[in-house]
């Protein structure tokens, strides 16, 4: 659980694939006079300076920021990649919440009840959204990164954008070094500095992460204990979930929905209904059943457009939004977490299609910006665009489901062009 964008975000970003083939560094990536090794030690002597100041013991700083701490460019290189596709939800949500990782998540599930059911107890937040995390952050631990975050950190500080927030996280990270919760040799994360098994960012691990196995080391690397109740602790603390509810479901809309009532962006309070509204509106759940009758505020999201599944989503979504903005991944993170408890698949998977290659939604972007409907062409498939396409759609008299389908982007194209 990290800390870029907003409260707890890594840069990493889910709702995208990862570029098929990283081109390699340009051959004057070293030689680029402002990322130069003399000026990494330049830079690196005053970061010494400034780790004194701010009460770091001088064993931790000569071993950390020592002489030897060089560059990473391949971290420089990996913060400047532009995804390369925009991925569709289907692709998303069965890569993310796999057959396997499902499988892998009701064993944890079982192996670790004990711990899950006090944790509950504890902090109130159920042992499947703890283990949803887990999986998707770390594929349980398994995968948790291999970069050293004091030269992931050291690296992205220097380099400079978004430098000063890199900076107070290596100072932090040190922090961690110095209170002896782990050794640099172990401190491992992801490129930009996400630790451990819940990666946390070093200023979230000073606020959060608690040592819940008592052996006076919050070791979020090695502890499953550490890293699970550190996440139940930031999870309620930080994000405020709501213990009484769930994130959400699957929906059946009816056949009349008037799809202007679709939330684009889910903080928009004019599409958030009670679930009594939305029963009255017609929406059931997918066996037909009525809803609970209870007043609580949800919002209806169709992430794969008017085809795809309908889900009404809670304010426990919200709080997974607050951890990583992207739909996609809070969608995918509650439907992982009820496969754990013996869900089945959503009755309208969607289908797969094809994932938008960037300069197809820059095109896309292009043609609703020359049409007046979006400032900006910035090549990434957020809310925004999605509110410019509906915008589009009500316009021209199509279906406003906000959702780029081959078909809409021929009709922007067209219309764009003039044809
Ligand atoms: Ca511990």
């Amino acid at each position: 659980m990290t800390a870029c964008q907003g409260s707890a975000q890594a840069p990493k970003q889910p709702a995208q694939v990862a570029q098929a083939a990283p081109a390699a560094a340009p051959p004057d990536a070293a030689v680029d006079p402002r990322l130069s090794d003399a000026a990494f030690a330049t830079w690196l002597e005053g970061a010494r300076l400034d780790a004194a100041k701010r009460g770091i013991t001088a064993p931790t700083i000569s071993q950390a920021l020592g002489n030897t701490l060089t560059l990473d460019h391949r971290i420089i290189e990996a913060d400047g990649r532009q995804p390369e596709f925009s991925n569709t939800f289907t692709r998303y949500l069965n890569s993310l919440a796999s057959e396997r990782r499902i499988a892998n998540g009701r064993a944890m599930m079982e192996k670790h009840a004990e711990l899950l059911a006090r944790l509950e107890r504890e902090y109130g937040v159920p042992g499947r959204f703890l283990v949803a995390f887990w999986g998707m952050e770390s594929d349980f631990g398994r995968d948790a990164g291999g970069y050293s975050v004091v030269q992931s950190l050291a690296t992205l500080a220097f380099e400079g954008r978004r430098g000063d927030m890199f900076r107070n996280e290596l100072f932090s990270a040190l922090t961690i070094l110095d209170r002896g919760h782990i050794t640099l040799d172990k401190m491992k994360g992801s490129y930009a500095g996400a630790m451990g098994q819940t990666q946390f960012m070093p200023s979230n691990f000073l606020k959060y992460a608690v040592d819940e196995d008592k052996d006076g080391r919050i070791d979020i690397w090695g502890s499953v204990p550490d890293a699970l109740g550190s996440s139940a602790n930031f999870i309620s603390k930080a994000l405020g979930w709501n213990s009484e509810r769930t994130w959400g479901r699957e929906v059946r809309l009816p056949k009349n929905f008037d799809l202007k009532l679709v939330s684009l962006d889910v903080d928009a309070k004019e599409t958030m209904k009670s679930l009594s509204e939305w029963s009255a509106l017609g929406v059931t759940r997918v066996d037909g059943q009525p809803l609970p009758a209870q007043d609580i505020p949800a919002s209806v999201v169709l992430p794969a457009g008017r085809n795809g599944p309908a889900l009404l989503l809670y304010d426990n979504y919200r709080v997974i939004l607050k951890y990583n903005r992207s739909a996609f991944y809070a969608i995918s993170i509650g439907h992982l977490a009820d496969r754990l408890i013996g869900a089945g698949g959503l009755s309208n998977p969607g289908s797969e299609g094809d994932p938008l290659r960037r300069e197809a939604v820059v095109g896309l972007q292009e043609g609703l910006v020359t049409l007046g409907f979006l400032k900006t062409a910035d090549g990434v498939m957020g809310s925004g665009t999605r509110q410019a396409i509906r915008a589009f759609q009500l316009a021209n008299g199509l279906v406003p489901d906000g959702y780029p389908s081959r078909l809409l982007i021929g009709a922007v194209h067209a219309k764009a062009s003039g044809t």
